[in-house]
């Protein structure tokens, strides 16, 4: 059965960009609770050690030096089959073939910096909000 939990984070370029507001517009339009949310900063060792699993694909230190570059957004968010509605909302890496209207196409501006991101499975959803959150930060 799908688990009812997902997580994000509003990227660099987009929190720079000034599109918080909009982009949670998004998220809770979709239905999406937030159970926990977050202004932080990702150190270069702690985005690094966050995207391990990319460790090998040639965009790597690019994908680390992005994601410790400025402030991002965290959350856990909740809603029935929510990985996989949450992948459907933000689109496509590629913001250039992301569906019109998904997160990715309104607010992405290349493969590498695209606004945001969606936990892939409800293992790495889980992985991923522990990474980021204390049990007592949890709602
Ligand atoms: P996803 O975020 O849609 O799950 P992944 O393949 O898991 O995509 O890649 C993780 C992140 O790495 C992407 O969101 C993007 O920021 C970055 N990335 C992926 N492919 C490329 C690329 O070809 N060049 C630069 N950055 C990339
Ligand atoms: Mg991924």
């Amino acid at each position: 059965m799908a688990g009812n939990k997902t997580f994000t984070m509003i990227k660099p370029d987009a929190v720079k960009a000034g599109h918080i507001g909009a982009i949670l517009a998004k998220i809770n339009e979709a239905g999406f609770r937030i159970a926990a949310m977050k202004l932080t900063k990702l150190s270069p060792e702690k985005a690094g050690e966050f995207y391990e699993v990319h460790k090998e694909r040639p965009f790597y230190q690019e994908l680390v030096d992005f994601m410790s570059s400025g402030p991002i957004v965290a959350a856990i968010l909740e809603k029935d089959n929510a990985v996989e509605d949450f992948r459907t909302l933000i689109g496509a890496t590629d913001p250039s073939k992301a569906a019109p209207g998904t997160i990715r196409a309104l607010f992405a501006t290349s493969i590498g910096e695209n606004a945001i991101h969606g936990a892939d499975s409800d293992e790495n959803a889980q992985r991923e909000g522990s990474f980021h959150f204390a049990a007592t930060e949890m709602f």
